[in-house]
């Protein structure tokens, strides 16, 4: 079984993919099962990571979500020490939208010990940071400047590079918490230029915000916020 294939597969036939993601400082053990319970019957994965998590708590996490559900597990791990092999998959990030080598690369190399050993499938992931109208602690983490939105050029070419390099995934992020999601026109001009799924998060909190990028041609949205605060504009 590829988690990645099953990806692939969805986008091929158009069905759309909904990730709820777990910020594991933010996760209440006593109250997973009723979060589990809560989640919408069109989430297909989990994904668990944030920009800075308390060293060990991303495998308590993933145990306790493991118990509870049915879903894959995906690690969408802000840095080397968020990686445990008791989820099913990994997001093998590179920030390509920045310039900061530690996300480049540096991470990356200082993640293998832990990886090579497991079971984890690991899926090389271009992630590319735009501005969603405020300061995410993904950009004070990274220390990376986002891509402006008016940036399409920019964006296309980047996600492009990503993919010419190999990525099998792309991500089109805006934050955890951005005031504006990643515009569609942005989605529909990556989404026309690559033949990887595109992945679209940040800042999304409602049924419209979600059908938007889905019409735009996001293969899967991500949503964090609204989902743990239970905010969500169903
Ligand atoms: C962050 O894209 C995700 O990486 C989710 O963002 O918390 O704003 O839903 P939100």
């Amino acid at each position: 079984q590829s988690y990645l294939e099953e990806i692939r597969q969805a986008s091929i036939e158009n069905r759309k993919l909904l990730s709820v993601l777990v910020d594991p400082d933010k996760f209440d053990e006593n109250n997973a099962s009723e979060f589990i319970q809560k989640l919408p019957a069109e989430a297909s994965h989990i994904f668990v990571g944030g920009s800075t998590v308390e060293k060990g708590r991303t495998c308590e996490v993933v145990k306790v979500i493991k118990n509870l559900s049915q879903l894959p597990v995906i690690l969408f791990p802000g840095d080397h020490s968020q990686i445990s092999p008791y989820a099913d998959a990994l997001l093998f990030l590179s920030l390509i939208s920045g310039r900061n080598p530690e996300f480049l690369i540096e991470q990356q190399v200082r993640s293998v010990e832990k990886i090579k050993n497991t079971n984890l499938e690991i899926i090389p992931t271009g992630y590319i940071l735009i501005d969603g109208g405020n300061e995410t602690s993904v950009q004070k983490v990274s220390k990376t400047i986002p891509l402006h939105q008016d940036q399409i050029p920019q964006i296309v070419n980047t996600a492009l590079a990503g993919q010419y390099s190999g990525k099998k995934l792309l991500y089109l992020e805006a934050g955890s918490g951005a005031v504006f999601p990643v515009s569609a026109e942005i989605i529909e001009n990556v989404k026309s230029a690559l033949d990887i799924p595109v992945i679209v998060g940040g800042g999304i909190r409602s049924i419209q915000q979600l059908q938007k990028a889905y019409e735009a041609g996001a293969d899967m949205v991500v949503i964090g916020t609204a989902f743990e605060n239970g905010s969500f504009q169903g």
